[in-house]
């Protein structure tokens, strides 16, 4: 587990996290405070090390998105998974992003490309995404620090049905993802990513994705921990290996399924 210390590391959120926990239950995968130092000598550093850090981030940060951090910082509980606060509204939905802002795209500029080992690359509009059959799911969301929230609608595109009119080379064993926040990233295994319950989501509570929970189109994969779903998604590349996204480079397992995978067998699974 040492090697899990200090995920925490990233924001100016880290501000906030003298009340670990929050009002959500435990802050870690394994319901341990990092704050408390017990048995945790070099998890207690790192955060002390986090919080100067954040600190000298807040300072330099242009003052609009210094404004915004304020104001989640308002309402913000403490996450190792990245920059955090409720969202006004968003029904037990937490913020997260691991970068301070990121652009808004909508029908005029959001493009998502396919690419890597395919016969044929692709490019979509938002339009031509919405134009695509698209498949419903209801399912439970859970994080991995142990917030969720019941029967989410999530409806788009069948990740699958992409990959298919790309043409995926027999080469390929993975898909890889990434998000036009610039910094995040994501995988599967191509046979994880041609479930019928991993969708390029177009909508959630039977609303178009909001910018906050990565609109206009964010990848949604039902039966894993919702670090899996990339937000903000502008790019799905076949590749031959598995490549860790951004918080599996930082201790999180990459077979993230709910309940069996990042010591949290208590969880109910959220898909069969
Ligand atoms: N691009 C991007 N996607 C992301 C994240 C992120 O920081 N950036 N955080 C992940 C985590 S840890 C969770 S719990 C969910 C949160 O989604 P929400 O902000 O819509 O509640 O997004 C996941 N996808
Ligand atoms: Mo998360």
């Amino acid at each position: 587990m040492a090697s899990r210390r200090g995920w925490c590391s990233n924001r100016g959120v880290d501000l906030v996290q003298g009340n670990s926990g929050g009002p959500d239950g435990p802050a870690r995968p394994d319901g341990q405070d990092p704050a408390d130092g017990q048995g945790a000598p070099v998890g207690r550093r790192l955060l002390l090390g986090t919080l100067a850090l954040g600190a000298a981030g807040l300072a330099a940060a242009p003052s609009l998105q210094r404004g915004m951090e304020n104001a989640l910082g308002a309402v913000a509980g403490k996450d190792p998974t990245g920059f955090t606060g409720l969202l006004p509204n968003g029904g037990g939905f937490r913020y997260y992003s691991v970068v301070s802002s990121v652009p808004h795209k909508g029908p005029d500029d959001y493009r998502l490309t396919v690419d890597g080992l395919v016969d044929r690359e692709a490019d979509y509009t938002l339009a031509e995404l919405r134009a695509l059959p698209q498949t419903r799911l209801v399912r439970d969301v859970q994080c991995v620090t142990g917030w969720r929230v019941p029967e989410t609608p999530f409806k788009g595109v069948r990740l699958s049905r992409l990959l298919d009119a790309a043409g995926v080379r027999s080469e390929a064993k993975a898909v890889r993802f990434t998000c036009f926040d610039g910094a995040y990233s994501e995988s599967l295994t191509l046979e994880q990513a041609r479930r019928a319950d991993v969708l390029v989501a177009l909508e959630m509570q039977d609303k178009p994705l909001s910018h906050d929970h990565g609109g206009p189109a964010r990848l949604y994969v039902a039966p894993m921990y919702f670090y899996k779903s990339a937000k903000w998604l502008s790019g799905i590349t076949l590749t031959r290996d598995v490549r860790p996204g951004y918080w599996e480079k930082r201790g999180y397992d990459v077979d993230a399924w709910v309940g069996r995978s990042n010591g949290r067998d208590g969880d109910v699974p959220t898909a069969a």
